[in-house]
This record gives C-alpha cells, structure tokens and sequence, in this order.
C-alpha cells in the first residue's frame, strides 16, 4: 500500500562529503513522503541491533567502529512500494557493481563507504524503523498533491 515506510540512513562518509541533500533531493522528486529524519552519532549498541545479522561477517567489527564514527543521518520515508524502489535508488551493496544514475553508483568507490543504508524488505524496515524512532517522532501529514502521485 501507499504507507509503507523505509529506514534511509546517510552514513557518516555521505554527511562528511555533504551528500545529505543531494541524496535527500532524489527520494523527494520520486514523490515519496519523508515522514522522519534525524542526526545523531549512533551508539555502539544501537548499530549492533541494527546490524545484529552481520555480526559474524569478517566486516563487522569494522563496519561498526566506522558507523560510529561520526554523525548520521536517519530517515522514514513513505510510499508504495518504497522499500524495493529505495534499494534500486541506493544500487548494488558494492559500488564496484551499483548502476549509474544509483546513489552508490553516482557516489562511491569502495564497499565500506557507500554512503547509505536502505532496509532491505518491509519486515526489516518495521524492526529498523522502530529501533531508530519513537512512534511521536515519526509524522503523519497529508501531501496535497496525492492525486498527482498515486491513482
Ligand atoms: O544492505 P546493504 O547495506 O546493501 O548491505 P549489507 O549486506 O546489509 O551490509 C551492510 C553494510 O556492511 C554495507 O552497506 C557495507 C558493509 N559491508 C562491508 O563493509 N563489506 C562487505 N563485504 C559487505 C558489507
Ligand atoms: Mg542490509
């Protein structure tokens, strides 16, 4: 349906390089409905409940100390079929492989600095949504313009 919702995350390598707006700029024009957004330094903690399936992967240990490293920012984005269509607006986990015209295919190099997060199916973005927000700081307003979006 239309409410479904996405976590997107510019990691700290895309808030260093001032991507923030340019990656924000793109979900907008698609049409989907930002309905949060934060900036903080995660926690060693949060980001292993975050990443808590990759915690036996050789990267781990050095994916964590990196997304700590400086600040983030967080995102809610909501729309039909938004967690698919952002993975495809995001490109391939390694940039080597991510399209053209792809945020990480547009931004990066290396696969330990893809400039992004996207969940990556709807269940998995509910769990991370709920890990990264409170319910009150996720907003519920009326684009104006629905009808020009959706039928
Ligand atoms: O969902 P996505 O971010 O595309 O990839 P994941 O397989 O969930 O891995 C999360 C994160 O870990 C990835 O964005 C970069 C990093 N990583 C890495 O540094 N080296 C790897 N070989 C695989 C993933
Ligand atoms: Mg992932």
């Amino acid at each position: 349906g239309v409410r479904e919702r996405t976590l997107i995350a510019v990691k700290p390598d895309g808030v260093q390089r001032r991507l923030v707006g340019q990656i924000m700029q793109r979900f907008e024009q698609r049409g989907f409905k930002l309905v949060g957004m934060k900036m903080l330094q995660a926690s060693e903690e949060l980001l292993s409940q975050h990443y808590q399936e990759l915690s036996r992967k050789p990267f781990y240990p050095t994916l964590l100390y990196y997304m700590t490293s400086g600040p983030i920012v967080v995102m809610v984005w909501e729309g039909h079929n938004v967690v698919r269509t952002s993975r495809i607006m995001v490109g391939g986990t390694n940039p080597s492989e991510a399209q053209a015209g792809t945020v990480r295919g547009d931004f990066s190099i290396h696969i330990s600095r893809n400039v992004v997060h996207a969940s990556d199916s709807v269940e998995g973005a509910q769990r991370e949504i709920q890990l990264w927000f409170h319910r009150k700081e996720l907003v519920d307003w009326d684009c104006y313009n629905h009808n020009s979006t959706y039928e």
